[in-house]
């Protein structure tokens, strides 16, 4: 069971979309683990974003990510990590396909909606970042056998 970390960008939490995307996880069969609104800090968008720092991008990313609340979720599930990357479509939204959360909500890449992580390592790494331990919350889903 792999565990995966996504945001819902200040855009998406400005434009009423958390219920909608957190619905769509929901009904996929991804267990939320954790969750909470945060503004993020200049620091920690910083690091978080650390791989893009040498990019023409970069410093309005920053700028982007803590200009309001985000939504930082874990999810578990089966190949979570591949699964949500999938379901929120290509980074540039006119590349996402309809029906994923990027293709379905978003025009512009910066403002793409969501941050999904993309391999194993990033999201160990992110889930880090974002949360403490005791905010991982150990509860079953009755439905599980069912997913
Ligand atoms: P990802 O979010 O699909 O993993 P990355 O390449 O890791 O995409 O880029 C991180 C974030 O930086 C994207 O989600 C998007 O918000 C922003 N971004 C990526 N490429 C561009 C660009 O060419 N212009 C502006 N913003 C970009
Ligand atoms: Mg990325």
């Amino acid at each position: 069971m792999e565990r995966t970390l996504v945001i819902i960008k200040p855009n998406a939490v400005q434009r009423e979309l958390i219920g909608d995307i957190i619905s769509r996880f929901e009904k996929r069969g991804l267990k939320i683990v954790a969750m909470k609104m945060i503004v993020i800090t200049p620091e920690l968008a910083k690091v978080h974003y650390q791989e893009h720092q040498a990019k023409d991008f970069y410093q309005p990313l920053i700028k982007f990510i803590t200009s309001g609340p985000s939504v930082v979720i874990i999810l578990e599930g089966d190949r979570a990590i591949e699964v949500v990357r999938k379901m929120c479509g290509a980074t540039d939204p006119l590349d996402a396909d309809p029906g994923t959360i990027r293709g379905d909500y978003g025009i512009r890449v910066r403002q793409n909606i969501i941050h999904a992580s993309d391999s194993l390592s990033s999201a160990e790494r992110e889930i880090a970042l974002f949360f403490s331990t005791p905010e991982l919350i150990d509860y079953k889903l009755a439905a599980r056998p069912w997913i």
